[in-house]
């Protein structure tokens, strides 16, 4: 049986076409990969450097996942130039839901369950300026939610605003994410992950 369930959603300023958010999550033998990025600014011009950002870290966790520290730091330097991104890496280990990351700006990332945590980015912006760069760790518990999501979507929502978020698959999860607290001036993208031991 699978040890996590996923999905990533996204819904563009607008309904679209360009959204300068994206992500990816790939199973990678026994672990999951997972980038998130919010590009600077809105649309077509948005949506080419978060292409670019996606590309460089599918091509860069198929030679290297482990040193989450200097991906970043080549990501940083890949998007000087442009006009800059927050981010966040994860490497999740399948069998024992040990959480490796970084996250850079303003991106949230927060646990629902047994380990509840809200991890606190650290501030820059890829490609113009960051703090020095340090791999976090935490550690998902059985039936944890993982919850991924870039500022177009309002932060300091609980589980009273949403009690379905701990019973709900992750699909159902990242779009009534998006659905209920979503801005309507931005983009948003949401990444959910359940963990389940
Ligand atoms: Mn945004």
């Amino acid at each position: 049986m699978a040890k996590a369930d996923y999905f990533l959603a996204s819904r563009p300023l607008g309904m679209g076409p360009y959204s300068g958010d994206a992500g990816f999550a790939k199973e990678s033998g026994k672990d999951i990969l997972v980038g998130v990025v919010d590009v600077l600014g809105h649309g077509k011009e948005a949506h080419e450097v978060a292409s670019l950002c996606i590309g460089f870290l599918r091509e860069r966790f198929h030679r290297d996942k482990h040193d989450l520290v200097r991906i970043t730091r080549e990501l940083h330097n890949r998007l000087r130039g442009t006009r800059g991104a927050v981010g966040a890496l994860c490497r999740i280990e399948l069998a024992s839901g040990s959480l490796d990351y970084i996250c850079v700006g303003n991106i949230t990332m927060r646990v629902f369950g047994s380990r509840a945590k809200r991890f606190v980015p650290i501030p820059g912006i890829l490609g113009y300026q960051t703090r020095s760069l340090a791999k976090e760790k935490a550690n998902l518990g059985k039936g944890d939610l993982l919850l991924v999501h870039t500022d177009g979507i309002r932060e300091h929502f609980g589980l009273e605003d949403y009690p379905e978020l701990m019973g709900g698959d992750p699909r159902s999860v990242a779009e009534g994410v998006i659905e209920r607290f979503g801005r309507e001036q931005d983009d948003a993208l949401c990444f959910a992950l359940r963990y389940k031991g």
